[in-house]
């Protein structure tokens, strides 16, 4: 699983802010056909049986198109349906707390918002981090931006750990936060709001390509 971690380097997030129930196998499919292999699935404030639904559906399409399918926020969730992964906020527990409820074939993942717990969740053994928001953005509405300055000084930090820069990411700004030294990045509703959300994708890879 950690092998095919390092392979990502655009990370897809379906999110239910933006995206109907009936679109979420079309979207799931459209990130991987446009050479997304993470993704996400994020439902802030729905049932949990809902959440579950579209769950088990978007890992059954991941695992069948060789893409990792992350659970965002419910531990125990994603140990029932056999998630690949499991995102986990800086209020989602410690990460030893959310392994104990995955085991340990599930990839960890937590949102940092600063230098140092880009850092602290390295030493806690996060498997990848997201580092963010890096500019203001209508997905987390009121979130404090933090800039690209740290973005170097982070990747550092992280050693070899995956690190995706996150928070108002699209076509016009990857170029600024790629110069500012990210290797990876999330792009949540730039890409859902794309007519062709799969060429709209692989234009994002190839420009993370070249900057390698
Ligand atoms: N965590 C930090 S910023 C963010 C999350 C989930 C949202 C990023 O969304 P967008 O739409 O790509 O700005």
């Amino acid at each position: 699983m950690k092998h095919l971690l390092r392979k990502c380097h655009l990370y897809g997030i379906v999110d239910m802010g933006y995206t109907e129930p009936q679109q979420v196998s079309a979207r799931t499919h459209a990130l991987i056909d446009g050479g997304v292999r993470i993704i996400q699935l994020r439902a802030k404030g729905k049932a949990l049986p809902q959440v579950k639904e579209w769950a088990v559906e978007m890992q059954a399409i991941c695992r069948c198109r060789g893409a990792l399918f992350v659970l965002n926020d419910y531990p125990l969730m994603a140990a029932e349906i056999g998630a690949d992964a499991v995102h986990v906020g800086q209020d989602g527990g410690s990460l030893a707390e959310v392994r104990q409820i995955v085991g340990p074939g599930v990839l960890v993942g937590r949102s940092t918002h600063s230098l140092e717990q880009a850092r602290q969740a390295r030493q806690e053994g996060a498997d990848y981090i997201g580092f963010g928001p890096l500019f203001p953005t209508g997905t987390k509405p009121g979130r404090k931006s933090i800039g690209l300055a740290d973005i170097a000084a982070a990747q550092l930090a992280v050693g070899d750990m995956p690190l995706f820069c996150i928070g108002g990411i699209n076509a016009t700004t990857l170029p600024e936060v790629l110069q500012a030294g990210a290797r990876r990045v999330v792009i949540v509703s730039w890409l859902l709001q794309q007519d062709d959300i799969a060429l709209a994708a692989q234009s994002v890879i190839r420009e993370l390509t070249q900057a390698r």
